[in-house]
């Protein structure tokens, strides 16, 4: 090559490439935003508003990968995170950050920057949040708590739920197991989930699954949700949608609908408005599983094509 047509083609270079000053870099959006999706097979479900909490980013516990195949696979107008999305209480003890909860925050300002609504609402665990609310961070609103209404006019009450723990009984109790047996029995999920993906079997919570059968667990979840809904009743709304629980439930109390859109850490769930207004809990585990099993059904099994007549 010619020492002139080198020097032409590095010109060339530089003039695609415009020097960048500080405050350019700095007004400017990072980059990787305005990447382009990478596009699966999946047509992404469209739906009106898609509330989760309880994530426990910075825990061994919050299910990352489960949240980030459940996030690109939807597409929605508001998402509402509803709390204890960042567990600031673990982090303070100790830094826990995998690249999995880094991609999930990506996702998040991803959907903010491509449209969505989004609104952050703190949770106990990320309570270091509260003093912000009212602002916005990278097109993510915090919030204290708000009212969201329904695409047939009905007005929710959207909040963490943390505030009600006072008002239960059971609470106490369930404060006293909280960090010390729950966090092991949440330690005892991921191990457990750890020795069924070497199985090659899906993602199933042994904590969600114990939290149903033990009988008190079941007495404060249902004295919790009808502390929530009275005191929806009493501001007038028509329904509640809340977290902090870990327990997803759609329950009519009285004249108040009660929503709660469980977790990240034991259930993986989410809960979904439609364009109507019609409302359901996505299970995300459950649907995992199906699909899990339809894809194994469809297999052909090749011990039975081999063997001996
Ligand atoms: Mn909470």
């Amino acid at each position: 090559m010619e020492k002139g047509s080198l020097m032409a083609s590095h010109a060339k270079l530089e003039g695609s490439r415009p020097f960048k000053s500080a405050a350019d870099l700095i007004s400017s959006a990072p980059a990787w935003l305005d990447l382009p999706e990478p596009r699966g097979f999946r047509p992404k479900r469209r739906l009106r508003t898609v509330w989760i909490s309880d994530v426990h980013l910075g825990t061994r516990g919050c299910n990352a990968p489960m949240l980030l195949d459940f996030l690109a696979a939807i597409e929605c107008e508001t998402l509402y995170l509803v709390g204890d999305i960042v567990d600031g209480w673990r982090l303070s003890k100790g830094w826990y950050w995998p690249d999995a909860h880094n991609e999930v925050i990506r996702r998040i300002l991803k959907m903010a920057h491509r449209g969505t609504r989004v609104i952050l609402i703190a949770g106990n665990h990320d309570e270091m949040l509260r003093p912000y609310a009212g602002m916005s961070f990278g097109g993510v609103e915090l919030a204290l708590e708000t009212i969201h209404e329904t695409a047939d006019g009905r007005r929710l009450l959207v909040t963490h739920g943390d505030g009600f723990d006072g008002v239960v009984l059971y609470a106490r109790w369930l404060a006293f197991l909280g960090d010390k047996a729950y966090s092991l029995l949440l330690r005892a999920n991921v191990l457990f989930n750890i020795a069924r993906r070497h199985l090659k079997m899906p993602y199933w919570s042994l904590s969600a699954y114990l939290k149903k059968k033990v009988k008190n667990a079941v007495q404060f979840v249902c004295d919790f949700e009808e502390a929530v809904a009275h005191a929806a009743r009493d501001i007038g709304v028509d329904g509640v949608v809340c977290g902090h629980i870990h327990c997803a439930e759609i329950r009519q109390i009285g004249d108040v609908t009660y929503y709660n859109d469980g977790d990240w850490v034991e259930s993986c769930t989410a809960l979904a408005e439609e364009f109507d207004g019609s409302m359901s809990i996505i299970d995300w585990a459950e649907d995992t599983r199906r699909a899990a099993a339809v894809k194994a059904a469809l297999k052909p099994i090749p011990q039975l094509e081999e063997q001996p007549a």
